[in-house]
C-alpha cells in the first residue's frame, strides 16, 4: 500500500529536490556564442563551453536567438570546463532588430548599461537615418552617439546633422581611433560601465574597442570601390577591462527595428513628444492624419525635414517586414 505524504512532509520533500536542483546550478553570464555553443562567464570569473539543454529555451517562440551577449543563465555545471544552459535570467534591456534574412527578432545585445551606436565621418559616409534607426532599436537602456574618424574632414551638411543629436538631447562625442583624439574623455564616461558598439562595417568600434581595453580584436580595410567596411568582426563578444566592458558587435548594413507597432519608436524621436499631444487624433503616428501637429512643424521647418522623412522610413520598413532594401527597383535609402 501507497503511503500517502502529508503536506508537511511533501513540502520539505519538494524544498529537498529544488535546493539539491539550485545546488548543481551556477549564474553566469553569455560573453560570446557561436553554433549554439555559448562561453559562459562563471562567478569565479572562469569560463565553460556550455550547450542549451535539450528544449529548455524552446518556449521563448518567435526570437531567432534565444540568447544573447549580456544575458545571464543558470547553467549546470559539466565536468571542469563545460556546463549545460537551462534557463535564461529575465533581461533589465536589450538591442532587438528584426532579421529580415530569417523573419524574426534577433537580440543582439542583453542588460548592457549603455548603446553606443558608433559611426564615422566618412569611409563609411556618416548616414545619419542609421543613426535614427539604431535610436529606434534601443529599448531600456541609454544610448550615445560617437562619432569616429574626426581626423577627417566633416561636411557642413554632415555636421549639421550630427549636431541636431546633440539638441535633441542625445549625448554625442567625436572621437578618433586613429590620433587618440577625445578617447580619455570616452574612458572616463563609460568607467564601471558594461557598453556596447554598434553600428556599420568600418566605422571603427573594433580599432576603437582595442584602444580603450588593450585587445586585439580583428580589424579590418575598407572597401575602396564601395567605400564600406568588410564585415570584418562576425559575432558578438563581451571584452572585460579593468575599468570597463565593452561588447563588439558585428557591422550591420540595417537595423530595423523588431515591433509592429510604431509608436513604440516614439522614444526615438523626442522632439515628436511635445507636439504629438496637439494632433487631432489620438494615437496620431504622424503620417496622413489630418490635423497632425507634428507633419505642421515639418511643414514650417521646425523639425527637421530629414529626420521626418527618416521616421516615415523606419514605418514603412516596420509595417512592411519587407525592407526597403531588399525590393526590386528600389535603392537603398
Ligand atoms: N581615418 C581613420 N580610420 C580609422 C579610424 N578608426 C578606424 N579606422 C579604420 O577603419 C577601418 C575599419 O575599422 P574596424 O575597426 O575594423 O571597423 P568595425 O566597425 O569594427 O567594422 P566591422 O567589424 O566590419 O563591423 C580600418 O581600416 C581602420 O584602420 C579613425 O579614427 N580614423
Ligand atoms: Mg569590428
Ligand atoms: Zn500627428
Amino acid at each position: 500500500m501507497v503511503k500517502l505524504l502529508n503536506s508537511h512532509s511533501l513540502l520539505n520533500c519538494m524544498n529537498a529536490f529544488t535546493n539539491d536542483r539550485m545546488a548543481s546550478m551556477e549564474t553566469g553570464i553569455i560573453v560570446k556564442g557561436i553554433n549554439n555553443i555559448f562561453t559562459v562567464k562563471t562567478p569565479e570569473g572562469l569560463t565553460r563551453l556550455c550547450r542549451i539543454k535539450g528544449k529548455q529555451l524552446e518556449s521563448i517562440k518567435g526570437e531567432y536567438n534565444a540568447l544573447a551577449v549580456g544575458d545571464r543563465v543558470l547553467y549546470s555545471p559539466v565536468g571542469e570546463k563545460e556546463g549545460m544552459i537551462t534557463e535564461r535570467l529575465e533581461r533589465r534591456n536589450s538591442f532587438v532588430r528584426y532579421n529580415s534574412k530569417t523573419q524574426s527578432n534577433q537580440t543582439v545585445v542583453a542588460n548592457v548599461d549603455l548603446i553606443i551606436c558608433v559611426c564615422s565621418v566618412d569611409s563609411p559616409p556618416f548616414r545619419p537615418r542609421f543613426v535614427d534607426r539604431v535610436l529606434a532599436c534601443t529599448q531600456g537602456s541609454e544610448v550615445m552617439i560617437v562619432l569616429n574618424k574626426c581626423d577627417i574632414d566633416i561636411t557642413e551638411d554632415d555636421y549639421k546633422r550630427y549636431k541636431l543629436y546633440g539638441k535633441l538631447g542625445y549625448r554625442c562625442m567625436p572621437v578618433s581611433a586613429q590620433t587618440g583624439e577625445s578617447l580619455d574623455k570616452l574612458r572616463k564616461l563609460i568607467k564601471g560601465k558594461t557598453v556596447a558598439f554598434v553600428g556599420q562595417s568600418g566605422v571603427g568600434k573594433s580599432s576603437l574597442i582595442n584602444i580603450l581595453l588593450g585587445t586585439d580584436q580583428r580589424v579590418g580595410d575598407i572597401n575602396q570601390k564601395y567605400n564600406t567596411g568588410n564585415h570584418t568582426t562576425n559575432h558578438a563578444i563581451m571584452l572585460e577591462g579593468p575599468d570597463y566592458t565593452i561588447i563588439d558587435t558585428p557591422g550591420v548594413r540595417e537595423f530595423v527595428p523588431p515591433q509592429d507597432d510604431p509608436a513604440n519608436i516614439a522614444h526615438a524621436f523626442p522632439e515628436f513628444t511635445e507636439p504629438a499631444e496637439r494632433c487631432q487624433y489620438t494615437g496620431c503616428l504622424h503620417i496622413d492624419e489630418p490635423g497632425c501637429a507634428v507633419k505642421a512643424l515639418v511643414e514650417s521647418g521646425k523639425i527637421d525635414g530629414d529626420r521626418y522623412e527618416s521616421y516615415l522610413r523606419i514605418v514603412e520598413t516596420m509595417r512592411s517586414k519587407d525592407p526597403i532594401w531588399k525590393r526590386p527597383c528600389t535603392s537603398e535609402q
